[in-house]
Parts: C-alpha cells; sequence; structure tokens
C-alpha cells in the first residue's frame, strides 16, 4: 500500500483527536527549535568546548560548581527573551478543547507555561528554579544572570539548578503522575524529541503497550519511530496548528 502522504496523516490525525477522551503529549527540545532554544544534541548542543551532557551531571556540580553555573546562566541568558512558538500555542489550544490533556515535557525551558500550558509535568525540572544543596529550598528566580555561586537566602546553602541531571532520578511524583497518565490515555503524541534519554525515551511505547494510538512529529526518524501508529516529518510549529480541528 502507498504511503500516507503528510497531508492524509495530518487529516486522520486531527479527526482521531477531536474525539480523544485523554490526550497525553511528550515534548522534547524540538518544541523549542522554532523558538530560537538550541536542541540537546543538534550542533548547536554545544558550549565552549564542553557537550552539555557533561555538564549536566552531579560530578561536574560536584567538580567545579562555577563552571556549571556559569553554563546555565548562559542558558539562562539565552532564554530570557524567547516566546513561545506556534507548536506551543497549538497544544494549549488542544488542552482547551479536550475533555483531558496531560502534557509531559522534557524541556527545562518554561516556554509550556509562557504559552499557557495548564495541566503539565517537567520530567527534568525548570531551568528558572533553583534548589538548595543544603537545606532543599526551592523557588523561581528569574535573575539573569545570577550571582556565580548563588547562596540560599534562608540557609546561605550553596544554590544549584533545580533540574534533573543525568545520573540522577526523576522525581517520583512526576514520574507515577506520567505514568498514570499515559496509561489513562486514548491518545498520545511525542513531539521533538530524539528518544535518547531515558526514561521518556519509553514512554511513547508505554502508551502504545497500555492500547493509546500513538504519533510521532519530529523532523528526523528515531529509534522509536517504527513502533508508533503515526509518524508525522516536519516542524512541530508547522504541524501542531493543523490538528487543531477547525
Ligand atoms: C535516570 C536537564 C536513573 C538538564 C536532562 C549510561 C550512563 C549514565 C546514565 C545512563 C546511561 N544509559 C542510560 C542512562 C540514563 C540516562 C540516559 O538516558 N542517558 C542517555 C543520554 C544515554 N538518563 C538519566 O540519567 C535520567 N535519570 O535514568 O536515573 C537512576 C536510577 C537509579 C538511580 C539513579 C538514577 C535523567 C535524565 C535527565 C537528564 N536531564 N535535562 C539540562 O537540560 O541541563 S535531559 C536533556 O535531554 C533535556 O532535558 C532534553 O529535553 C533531553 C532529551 O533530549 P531531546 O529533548 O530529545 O532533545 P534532542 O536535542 O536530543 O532531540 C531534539 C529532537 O527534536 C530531534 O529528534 C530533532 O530531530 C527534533 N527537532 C528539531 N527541531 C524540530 C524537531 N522536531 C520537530 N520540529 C522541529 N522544529
Ligand atoms: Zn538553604
Amino acid at each position: 500500500m502507498a504511503e500516507k502522504t503528510a497531508g492524509e496523516k495530518i487529516g486522520e490525525l486531527r479527526d482521531r483527536l477531536a474525539k480523544a477522551q485523554h490526550l497525553v503529549v511528550l515534548t522534547g527540545a524540538g518544541i523549542s527549535a522554532e523558538s530560537g532554544v538550541p536542541t540537546f544534541r543538534g550542533q548547536d548542543g554545544l558550549w565552549r568546548q564542553y557537550r552539555a551532557m557533561d555538564l549536566a551531571t552531579p560530578e561536574a556540580f560536584q567538580e567545579d560548581p562555577k563552571l556549571v553555573w556559569e553554563f546555565y546562566n548562559w542558558r539562562r541568558e539565552l532564554l530570557a527573551p524567547l516566546r513561545p512558538n506556534p507548536g506551543h500555542l497549538g497544544l494549549v489550544e488542544l488542552e482547551k478543547r479536550l475533555p483531558k490533556f496531560t502534557l509531559i515535557t522534557q524541556n527545562i525551558d518554561g516556554l509550556h507555561q509562557v504559552a499557557g500550558s495548564r495541566n503539565m509535568l517537567e520530567l527534568h525540572g525548570n531551568l528558572w528554579w533553583v534548589r538548595c544543596t543544603a537545606c532543599g529550598m526551592k523557588e523561581e528566580d528569574r535573575t539573569v544572570p545570577l550571582p556565580v555561586l548563588p547562596k540560599c537566602r534562608s540557609c546561605g546553602g550553596l544554590l544549584r539548578p533545580h533540574v534533573v541531571w543525568f545520573g540522577e532520578m526523576l522525581e517520583p511524583p512526576v514520574l507515577n503522575a506520567s505514568y498514570e497518565a499515559i496509561e489513562q490515555s486514548d491518545v498520545m503524541l511525542v513531539i521533538g524529541t530524539s528518544g535518547t534519554v531515558q526514561p521518556a525515551a519509553s514512554m511513547g511505547v508505554l502508551a502504545k503497550r497500555t492500547g493509546s494510538l500513538v504519533a510521532e512529529i519530529n523532523l528526523d526518524p528515531t529509534p522509536y519511530t517504527d513502533a508508533y501508529h503515526i509518524s508525522i516529518s516536519g516542524k512541530a510549529g508547522d504541524i501542531i496548528p493543523q490538528l487543531v480541528d477547525g
């Protein structure tokens, strides 16, 4: 049978979404690319001569907190002026129209919140939040740049970015809520993620196993593309608005 055109696949998915009872959406760096946020693994995923993966670890912070904070301050300065794009906004529209909607994001850029998404889970934390390494106090702080080694205002301890580093556990309540939503969903969209970081990467196939229709939207194929029911190749900012019925 001839491969369906992107237009046919978009039409089919739009019709299915219009009837969805509980839509779950997993997003990755690709949905923020059109807002100007460098993706994690794209060529722009580098900083000075470091790879983001080498700095986003507890070991790197232990070894050189100043360097790691310079990396995060660089990202905060880069992201501060950036705005949501039609992809983020299309998800806000879908959330308004559907009986139940859960957004699970790997992104730490906070653009989904700015766009107006409500029911959302941040698997990997948020770049605009800090957490005290001594007393655990956590709060949003959009100061740009933060002092190089920011201190907790209640105990004076060293602050760290409130993000999940490689090798760190995701927060159990966030992970459990994600699995619950996935099991209850009847449709799941997997948007702009390369499917390389666990446990997020396996969430699409979990949804499929628990009976959801799973569709991927990505510029490129990913290791999970063949496992999904529908895979649409293209830009999130172009495709998502076409999925909002009428
Ligand atoms: C955990 C916050 C378990 C920080 C992030 C070996 C050694 C060590 C660890 C591991 C290992 N093997 C597996 C692991 C586990 C590790 C992991 O998966 N590593 C991989 C890389 C091998 N995972 C972890 O460590 C996780 N924790 O497993 O703990 C555990 C158990 C017991 C005890 C202790 C621990 C924690 C993972 C969280 C890491 N933190 N971010 C920060 O950002 O500074 S992850 C980071 O990658 C970002 O959050 C990002 O979102 C995420 C995933 O990347 P993507 O979002 O997919 O982005 P990417 O650039 O890769 O892809 C972009 C995609 O978009 C591409 O496909 C592209 O084609 C597409 N695209 C581009 N433009 C567009 C587009 N699509 C549509 N439209 C466009 N316009
Ligand atoms: Zn403190």
